[in-house]
């Protein structure tokens, strides 16, 4: 089997030296042609084109910006017959979009979403994992190589599975940061080390995640009362002792603001027994 990648970013480059490493043959592209001579000596055949990679390779992994640099870089490009997967991080709607794009123009394809960060590729214990979605069997084919830079997960057919599981991921994480931004900027000011309260953090969000299971499994039943330990009625409550604290802590409380004006919405529509899982009906547009 025949590599090619497009793309030698900081992404593209842990994934190519991950290939290497392994022994597989790879041909790599770059715009800047400058960030391949570093994978040349380290075994990389360099093509001047990305059509003349794209020719060189059966199975074309892509890892570039954005959306928009996918379709500039394979304009024109002749991709019969080529297994193209797309390692780029896009919407749901872009990949549903260039798997049409890709088949029309007779290529198998697979979009995949990166749950990792570059030192994380090629480190099977760091836990990082590519989603993937479309072609099952292009997946199937060309699993062993696809496994070699980062583990594996396939969430279906639907080209633009992978990259709704991965924002999904990205927006809770996201979540995540502001509330522990937040925290952080309670504490400034005072004699406490961040570094002594980073610790308690971890504990506590890692103890409070598999809440998670909590709000799906009332999702998949549709009670949203169901097992519940801490009613709406009890935190709305609480979250006004959270804006106090922020006030006396000279802090903003922006960040909490939008989803406590959710919670009281939701309380007001007299769900007082739910949890929070009720507030994801105020989302749904
Ligand atoms: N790095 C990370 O932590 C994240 C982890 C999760 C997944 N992402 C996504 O991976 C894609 C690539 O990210 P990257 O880190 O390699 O990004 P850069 O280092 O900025 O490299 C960008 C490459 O894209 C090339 N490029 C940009 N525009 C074009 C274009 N119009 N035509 C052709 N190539 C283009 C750029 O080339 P050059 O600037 O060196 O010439 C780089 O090769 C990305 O979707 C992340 O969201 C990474």
């Amino acid at each position: 089997m025949e590599l090619t990648l497009l793309g030698l970013g900081a992404m593209g480059t842990a994934l190519a030296r991950a290939w290497l490493a392994a022994g597989y043959p790879l041909t790599v592209w770059n715009r800047t042609s400058g960030r391949a001579e570093p994978l040349a000596s380290e075994g990389a055949r360099v093509a001047a084109t990305a059509a003349e990679a794209v020719a060189a390779g059966d199975l074309v992994v892509v890892c570039l910006l954005d959306d928009a640099s996918v379709g500039e870089a394979l304009a024109g490009v002749d991709l019969t017959g080529k297994d193209l997967v797309n390692l780029t991080t896009g919407t749901p709607a872009q990949a549903r979009a260039r798997a049409e794009w890709a088949e029309s123009r007779g290529a198998r394809f697979l979009d995949g979403g990166i749950m990792a960060v570059p030192p994380m590729i090629g480190v099977p214990e760091s836990g990082g994992y590519v989603l993937y979605s479309g072609s099952r069997a292009l997946f199937d084919a060309r699993h062993e190589a696809l496994a070699v830079p980062a583990g594996t997960r396939y969430v279906g057919t639907d080209p633009g599975f992978a990259a709704l599981h991965d924002v999904a991921l990205l927006s809770a994480m996201t979540g995540m940061f502001a509330g522990v931004s937040h925290a952080f900027a309670l504490l400034r000011g005072e004699d406490l080390a961040p570094k002594d309260f980073a610790p308690l953090l971890v504990e506590w969000l890692t103890a409070m995640a598999p809440s998670a299971y909590e709000i799906a499994g009332q999702l998949e039943s549709g009670d949203y009362t169901e097992g519940v330990v801490s009613n709406l009625a009890m935190m709305v409550e609480g979250n006004s002792t959270l804006l106090r604290t922020a006030e006396e802590q000279r802090v903003s409380a922006e960040l909490l603001i939008p989803f406590m004006a959710l919670m009281e919405r939701r309380l007001a529509e007299g769900h007082a027994d739910e949890g929070t899982t009720g507030v994801i009906e105020l989302l749904i547009r």
